[in-house]
């Protein structure tokens, strides 16, 4: 049996559309499907939309919207947007689904009736932006939210409390493993929150409308997080569940990672069922030096960058730039930069060289190797794939491209090293001159396959200009030697044309 790879986003609050910084979530989760749908396995990426809660009602109330009308508009608006980003998810899951809606109910009855859900009266103070409740000892000084430093408003309410203090000891277990949370920066600062001291969390709230109501008591609504985080096993219907869960990884920001390594590992436990692998907390994409979010009004907006620079540019950009687990501040100049040099200049002028000097020394076809390559390309080419192939289990995509580019800038040199031109003047160098060129156009081969994790439309764009058929799709594709003598070069245009832009 071929191994899984079940890897989720999280779920995207349907009060607005999406901007950059989401899309930079599913990106890394859609590079990472596409690497282990490459090495042949069983891949589940689910995405998908957090449709409840508060802020949805306020904002489909300010545009005098009903709640579900309002949330229909966005889920497909973001389903239109990753299509446009190619985000090969194999499942989009809402949650006013009705999937969603038996199986929250089911598992909130469930909790209840084993003793780790009890009826409490609540008092503290709330945050109606984070939507999170606050004990008098939590709050700020001056009752603001620990969280967004907004104020806190006092409530006194009767509410569903979920028994996280019960499982204090196994969370700080699990968050003692070195890569349950990564990076080790996130995981430090989860671990100390945790060693604060549990408490009992609010999973119900009364005399709300826009949720899914506790089954045995519609007057409260289950809140946020039974009803958020529960999608990932709710998505799995029928024999999905057995196939994917535990989960390889949860791709989440570093804003919710807290409740991803605490709550969600809690609510697992005490339902009986296997913890998710690891959790990936991202850092956030800024614009001058402030996150970038829909609250904040500062949102790039995806739709005009793809219209600008393509769906690879985008791609590469948000894969290569951002650090790993590290903030990024977005600025188009970069953006345009990366394409110049890395897209176009070193790539794109690499196949346009490699293409022109085969039409022109070797009739337009691939030639025969035969026994004279130096193998300078074939051990570059090699290390790129250890190379990416490492940095991928690692998760870190900007140093994968990174090992990628090594092998496309040694091609280059390579170029200009072996001067092909000077070889077909020179006598008795045909062998030498058909060797060069060989591997050459190999190496574009070989980056064409290991750029199939990132890259949508280039992959086959290069294969194209090879001679080749169709688009790599196998990860082994990327092993050394696999282009055929006699392929016919079908020299196209120009990869990726320069943005003519002022930087400035
Ligand atoms: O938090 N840069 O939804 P959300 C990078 N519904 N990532 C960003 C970002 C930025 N500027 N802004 C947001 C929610 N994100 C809940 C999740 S999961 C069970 C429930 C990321 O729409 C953010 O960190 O506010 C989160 O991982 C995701 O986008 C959804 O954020």
């Amino acid at each position: 049996m071929s191994e899984r790879f079940y890897v989720t986003t999280a779920i995207f609050y349907a009060n607005d559309r999406l901007h950059i910084g989401h899309c930079y979530e599913s990106i890394i989760a859609d590079a990472l499907a596409r690497y282990h749908r490459a090495r042949g396995e069983d891949v589940c990426l689910l995405t998908g939309t957090d449709e409840h809660g508060i802020k949805v009602e306020r904002r489909a109330a300010a545009l005098g919207r009903d709640p579900q009308g309002w949330v229909d508009e966005i889920a497909a608006a973001n389903q239109a947007l990753f299509g446009a980003l190619r985000i090969s998810y194999d499942d989009f899951i809402r949650t006013t689904q009705e999937r969603h809606r038996q199986a929250v109910q089911r598992l909130f009855t469930q909790l209840y009736a084993q003793g780790d859900i009890y009826l409490d009266e609540y008092e503290g103070w709330y945050c109606p932006f984070e939507e999170s409740f606050w004990t008098e000892t939590k709050a700020l000084p001056g009752h603001l939210c620990p969280e967004c430093g907004r104020p806190l408003e006092r409530t006194r309410e009767t509410a569903y409390r979920f028994r996280l203090s019960k499982y204090q000891a196994q969370i700080e277990a699990l968050l003692e493993q070195k890569d349950f949370l990564v990076p080790a920066t996130r995981r430090n600062e989860a671990l100390a929150f945790v060693r604060q001291g549990l408490e009992d969390i609010a999973v119900s709230r009364a005399g709300q409308q826009w949720g899914i109501p506790v089954p045995f008591n519609p007057g409260h609504t289950v809140y946020v997080w039974i009803d958020a985080l529960t999608n990932y096993i709710n998505a799995l219907e029928g024999d999905r569940f057995g196939r994917f869960w535990p989960a390889d990884l949860h791709i989440v920001g570093k804003d919710i990672a807290r409740f991803h390594v605490v709550i969600w590992p809690a609510l697992l436990l005490a339902l009986g069922l296997p913890l998710p692998k690891q959790v990936y907390a991202h850092g956030w994409i800024n614009l001058n030096g402030e996150r970038i979010s829909k609250s904040r009004g500062n949102v790039i907006d995806p739709d005009s960058l793809l219209e600008k620079y393509g769906v690879d540019g985008v791609r590469y950009y948000l894969l290569r730039e951002v650090g790993f687990g590290l903030d990024c501040n977005y600025s188009e100049d970069a953006l345009v930069r990366r394409i110049n040099t890395d897209l176009a200049n070193d790539l794109g002028n690499l196949l346009s060289r490699t293409t022109q000097l085969l039409n022109k020394f070797s009739g337009g076809q691939v030639p025969d190797p035969g026994s004279s390559s130096d193998g300078v390309l074939a051990a570059a080419a090699a290390e790129a794939l250890c190379g990416a192939e490492a940095a991928l289990t690692q998760l870190r995509t900007g140093e994968a491209l990174a090992e990628i580019w090594r092998l496309v800038e040694r091609a280059n040199k390579y170029v200009e090293e072996q001067a092909p031109w000077a070889l077909a003047r020179a006598a008795g160098q045909e062998g030498r001159l058909g060797a060069v060129l060989y591997d050459l156009a190999e190496a574009l081969r070989v980056t064409a396959a290991l750029l199939v994790p990132f890259l949508v439309e280039t992959p086959g764009r290069i294969y194209g200009q090879l001679g080749l058929v169709g688009a790599p799709e196998r990860w082994a594709e990327a092993e050394w030697g696999g282009l055929q003598p006699g392929a016919t070069i079908a020299r196209g245009a120009p990869l990726f044309p320069r943005v003519e832009q002022a930087i400035k």
